[in-house]
């Protein structure tokens, strides 16, 4: 039986969408029952200013990026480069080369953008001698680093070049030259490809796992020797340590006796993501953007993995009893309780006082996705009310998600555009936005306070402590004495 298609209230359709009336189908209202699914995950109409990035961006600036100790090179124009340089906060501190007359710096891979800078001539004769070049001469820069991340973008994918024959020979070079293998791996995720940023999610994935899987063949040595596993080691997946989340997740997992391999790729080194295969349990964090390679070392290597969420109280208990539940070891269940237990209490002041303070408050919510379910949650242990939820990228899972954790009739929207925020914020009055950097003015300007909900105002946010920073910089966004100015003065 078909499905009845979804009809918009006429009381929710937005008024700036009357000259795209294509738009209302990216709307829908909650409902847990029989949850209503958007259009989503399709092309942008012309005409409609979205606010995606591109393929590249979700290769290289969300999945790649965060890797800390590798030479990444964007073959491309330069201004490719130059705008997947340092927003996010993935970070990470991994001196790989620090030491005299050698560069270093706390975040290289946010902070350094090296790039064949691509031009007319390169287009025309093809520019894989330049990429040749530009590796070794960035090996001779920075000859501590672990390997070379090339990736491509819309330029080099349409020129063509043949950037695993490069990778190949700057491989044999280094080799040569180091006197050991050097692992150089090709991203090929040019920005034109499919819809969003959430395609160059996929590519890196599947790319990285088919490189991992081939290097380790080759190269034996770089997985874990049989003596060094031990019973319960895990690697986290889809974690990028925004504002040092990690600090706070991987101890709690070392508590209950869990030895963390790798994130992939929270400010990892590459030679620890290429053993992931050798761990016996993955545990997922973002379900969209790592979903993909999950499957594929399950596939692949039998490895399980387990989908957790490290936001708010309920959701990393559940991450820590999920994970010694697995592994069916009394030991580790115990220690599980025994530190949910220990965290709680430290917090319980803290979250008695923000509890007080925001109960009631009104919170729209806008993101790429996932985080709209993982905060959907964080919200209600906080008392507040999210009145409307809109995600740059999501797919049906995610919206599936939405509907299953909101309360009915949450109004939800599709990778919206500012007319759209502009009117949201205006028609439903949140207390608060938790949104990124690009909305946080047209918010502020009309009176809403922001929080950056992408990497935060004064993260970690994930896990017991990191959710009373969540809190605090929430009261602090709300009860800021300077709304009331505003307010007064009748911007809003
Ligand atoms: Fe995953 Fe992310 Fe997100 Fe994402 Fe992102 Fe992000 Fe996000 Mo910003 S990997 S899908 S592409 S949870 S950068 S850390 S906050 S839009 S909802």
């Amino acid at each position: 039986m078909a499905v009845p298609e979804y009809k918009l209230p006429e009381e929710f359709k937005l008024k700036c969408d009357r000259v795209i009336p294509e738009r209302y189908k990216h709307m829908v209202l909650t409902n847990r029952q029989r949850p209503n699914i958007p259009a989503c995950n399709i092309k942008t109409v012309p005409g409609d200013m979205t606010e995606r990035g591109c393929a590249f961006a979700g290769c290289r600036g969300v999945v790649g990026g965060p890797i800390g100790d590798c030479i990444q090179v964007v073959h491309a124009p330069a201004g490719c480069a130059w705008y997947q340089w340092g927003t996010r906060r993935n970070l990470s501190k991994i001196y790989a080369w620090a030491g005299p007359g050698k560069l270093c710096n706390d975040s290289h891979n946010r902070r350094r953008a090296i790039t064949t800078d691509l031009q007319e001539r390169d287009v025309v004769f093809g520019g894989m001698e330049k990429l040749k070049k530009a590796c070794l001469e960035a090996w001779r820069l920075i000859p501590g680093a672990a390997g070379i991340l090339i990736f491509t973008t819309c330029t080099s994918g349409l020129i063509g070049d043949d950037c695993k024959a490069v990778a190949k020979e700057v491989e044999k070079e280094l080799e040569k030259k180091e006197g050991r293998p050097i692992p150089v791996f090709v991203f090929d995720s040019p920005g034109l490809c499919r819809v969003s940023q959430s395609t160059g999610h996929h590519h890196f994935n599947v790319q990285f796992y088919e490189q991992m899987v081939e290097w380790r063949k080759e190269h034996p040595e770089f997985c874990m020797k049989e003596e060094e596993k031990t019973p319960y080691d895990v690697a986290i997946i889809g974690d990028f340590n925004m504002d040092w989340d990690l600090a706070y997740i991987k101890p709690l997992f070392e508590k209950i006796g869990c030895r963390v391999v790798a994130v992939f790729t929270g400010g990892e080194r590459l030679y620890n993501l290429l053993k992931i295969p050798d761990v016996k349990l993955n545990i997922l964090h973002c379900q969209r953007s790592c979903t993909y390679i999950s499957d594929l070392i399950k596939k692949g290597y039998e490895i399980p993995y387990i989908n957790v969420s490290f936001f708010g109280i309920e959701q990393t208990a559940k991450a820590l009893r999920d994970t010694a539940k697995f592994f069916g070891s009394k030991e580790m269940m115990e220690k599980a309780e025994q530190v949910i237990e220990e965290e709680i209490k430290a917090i319980t002041p803290a979250l008695n006082f923000y509890r007080e303070k925001l109960r009631g408050k009104k919170i729209g919510l806008y993101v790429g996705g996932p985080r709209v379910w993982h905060w959907q949650k964080v919200m209600q242990e906080l008392g507040m009310k999210v009145v409307f939820g809109m995600c740059t990228f999501a797919h049906e899972d995610d919206y599936e998600k939405i509907n299953k954790r909101a309360e009915d009739g949450v109004f939800l929207v599709d990778n919206p555009n500012e007319f759209e925020i502009e009117e949201c914020l205006e028609k439903f009055k949140p207390d608060l936005f938790l949104t990124g950097l690009k909305e946080k003015y047209l918010a502020r300007k009309l009176g809403v306070p922001t929080v950056n909900s992408h990497s935060y105002e004064k993260g970690p946010y994930a896990c017991f402590r990191g959710f009373i920073n969540f809190a605090r910089d929430i009261y602090q966004g709300i009860y800021a004495p300077v709304w009331k100015f505003v307010k007064d003065k009748d911007f809003a």
